[in-house]
């Protein structure tokens, strides 16, 4: 092994809608799969990623939604955040690309590739809409594809044959917000030399054979084609400001500001989570480190063209090692459109069913080489015929066995009585099906344990315990302490896919998670004993498919209900106080809590607050703060919380509310 350290990250989500399964199957879950595998491994790999918050298509939403840019992105960081981590996608760090210090970077980016020559400024005659009076990039002009003929590619790219645009390419071009013609008037932008990359790029793509031939052939059209000059700045007002003095009302063009969001997240991963700010140069900087994209196809030319002749051009950072494209996802056999609401909403979705039922049919059909479509009767057969009565199955009918003749005790393993065939494979599992994870082969992954699953079947229904018990004891016990083996091996192969069922098994089995560099070894003790059994999976009703069918199509509301109005007397319920913080202790184990205790006039409480990132625990002690006084208790990572402090949070920072003249403890707020 070469490298020493890996960065992951996945596509930074737009932040214009809720997140689809589309998403997840392009390249939020692969991503997922493959860093919890690396970290099963042992391996030092950081998973980044952020939502994506400039450019038009943020503008153009939140004209259609009646919201400024800002509150739409605050809208749908907050839901596409929530969907993630609520499917079980795990994140070192999950930014936003209008946080400081992304905006920084990115304008220091900016100088380097100009101070390097890579920057040159042209004057262009641009489409400007007279009625709206301005002018019109990207999406927010429509037209005829030059290349395919569609009659509405955007003006940044097509989306029927995925070129990269120029909106002045567009045939018979029209105002995304009017409809009326535009017309043509001369500007001056800022234009990245592709041109002048195109050799480093081109012997750069010819060291590695390996990729995908998706990305592969993809970058071959573009090579042929020849690269040209790319402008990387828009007259819009949405954005990371050119950072040039005689460049008033310009912004840099959304895809130059979002890779660059890669870098950033690392480094506030560095600087808030780590508390080590120059921890990211040791990732981004040092060339022992792979640097791997996930995406989805329509961002191969970004990902592959764009942003590594970005990275020469800038000279200090690694180079991307792998970018694994994954195709698209169709849902019951028609193109995702999240403007006709024909999509399957994650958080909708995951109402209905859990996490790891939908991470198994994604991954099981992932659209790896081809195109796929997903279908709810798909999902369904998925779920009941190997999710539910495969593996659910196997496992339950082990640890009920063990739990009814061996008191709950998994018995001793002799393989003198063990087909050593099966043996085998349950040895070389994790080493299998580990090189499938390695080489982004998940569907395979997921046929290979479901086979593994569907040999224990086959070991527990052919050996016939239930018989076997009283006939041959010693068979029994060697035939069920095996299917106790391949439950232990199950757990560890899964665990990439399926986190929350690997987790629920190791917990039946009372077994901590093992490293995947254990290989197949079997580490069950004789005696050792089990917990209750629970049912893994539940099967999915046929009523409960046609409902999710019956949702595609329909317009989806996403406006929060208005919060109900309250009483002045709810308000009193709240029974806020000034307290007095007497004492301040980091919570063991986390990152994020101190243990106060708080004088409210009459009593102290101890009270439980997440402000390790805002506050030194000098700046809090001796400080009055408002304390919510009569929620009820609360254990927060095991330690008692009685009352809540009281501060704004807006995404980034969190302040505490302070008082303007002093008033002592023990003060109503009313
Ligand atoms: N936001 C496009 C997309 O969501 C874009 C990816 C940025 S990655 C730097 O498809
Ligand atoms: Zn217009």
């Amino acid at each position: 092994m070469k490298h020493k350290k890996t960065i992951v990250t996945s596509a930074l989500p737009y932040a214009n809608g809720p997140l689809h399964i589309g998403h997840l199957a392009g390249c939020y879950l692969p991503a997922d799969i493959y860093v919890r595998y690396l970290r099963s491994k042992g391996e030092d790999v950081i998973h980044i990623c952020g939502t994506d918050e400039h450019g038009v298509q943020i503008t153009l939403k939140a004209e259609q939604e009646k919201k400024t840019p800002k509150q739409l992105v605050d809208k749908y960081y907050g839901l596409i955040q929530k969907a993630l981590k609520d499917i079980g996608i795990e994140y070192d760090n999950f930014s936003r690309t209008t946080r400081k210090v992304h905006i920084k970077e990115t304008q220091k980016f900016f100088l380097k590739l100009l101070e390097n020559g890579f920057l040159e400024e042209m004057e262009i005659t641009q489409l400007f809409c007279e009625k709206c009076s301005r002018f019109l990039p990207d999406r927010f002009v429509e037209g005829e594809c030059p290349f395919c003929s569609s009659g509405s590619a955007r003006g940044d790219q097509c989306e029927s044959c995925g070129r990269w645009l120029e909106p002045s390419m567009l045939k018979k071009p029209r105002c995304k917000i009017c409809s009326s013609s535009p017309v043509l008037r001369n500007t001056k932008h800022w234009f990245l030399k592709l041109d002048a990359l195109t050799d480093k790029l081109r012997s750069w793509h010819s060291t590695h054979p390996e990729w995908k031939d998706n990305v592969t052939k993809f970058c071959k059209t573009w090579f042929d084609e020849g690269l040209n000059p790319r402008a990387i700045t828009r007259d819009i007002d949405w954005g990371v400001p050119v950072p040039l003095e005689d460049s008033h009302g310009k912004v840099l063009y959304v895809w130059f500001d979002a890779p660059i969001g890669y870098i950033s997240s690392t480094m506030e991963w560095a600087r808030d989570v780590k508390k080590q700010p120059d921890l990211w140069k040791k990732y981004w900087l040092e060339d022992n480190t792979r640097l791997i994209h996930f995406i989805g196809k329509d961002n191969i030319v970004f990902h592959a063209m764009v942003w590594p002749g970005m990275l020469m051009a800038h000279g200090d950072f690694i180079l991307p090692d792998q970018i694994p494209a994954n195709e698209f996802l169709n849902i019951e056999g028609e193109k995702i459109s999240t403007s006709r609401n024909w999509a399957v909403w994650v958080d909708q979705a995951l109402e209905v069913f859990p996490p790891d039922t939908l991470r198994y049919v994604l991954a099981a059909t992932a659209p790896e080489n081809s195109d796929v479509d997903f279908t709810w009767p798909e999902f369904q057969r998925r779920v009941n015929d190997e999710l539910a009565d495969v593996l659910g199955n196997f496992i339950n009918r082990t640890l009920v066995f063990i739990a009814k003749y061996y008191g709950g005790k998994i018995p001793r393993l002799d393989p003198s009585y063990l087909d050593a065939e099966i043996l085998k494979e349950i040895g070389n599992a994790p080493e299998r099906i580990g090189a499938l994870y390695e080489s982004f082969q998940v569907k395979k992954a997921v046929s290979e344990f479901m086979k593994l699953a569907r040999t224990g079947n086959k070991l527990f229904q052919s050996s016939e315990p239930w018989v076997l018990v009283k006939e041959s004891p010693e068979k029994c016990r060697s035939v069920i302490a095996a299917c106790a083996a391949i439950m232990d091996t199950l757990a560890a192969v899964i665990e990439p896919v399926l986190p929350f069922s690997s987790m629920k098994i190791l917990k039946m089995l009372d077994l901590e998670k093992r490293s995947w560099n254990q290989g197949g070894e079997f580490r069950i003790q004789k005696d050792h004993a089990t917990k209750k059994p629970e049912i893994l999976f539940s099967k999915v009703e046929d009523g409960v498919i046609q409902k999710q069918r019956d949702l595609l199509g329909k317009e989806r509301n996403m406006e929060q209900p208005e919060k109900e109005r309250a009483s002045i007397l709810d308000m009193e319920k709240i029974g806020l106080k000034i307290g007095l913080v007497k004492s301040v202790e980091k919570v063991e184990k986390s990152d994020k809590l101190y243990k106060l205790t708080v004088d409210i006039g009459n009593e102290e409480r101890q009270i439980v607050a997440g402000l390790v990132p805002y506050y030194s625990k000098e700046e809090i002690l001796g400080r009055k703060v408002v304390v919510a006084t009569n929620l009820e208790k609360a254990k927060i990572r095991g330690v008692e919380s009685d009352g809540m402090i009281l501060a704004a949070d807006d995404g980034e920072t969190v302040s505490l509310l302070s008082l303007d003249r002093d008033i002592p403890q023990g003060s109503k707020i009313k």
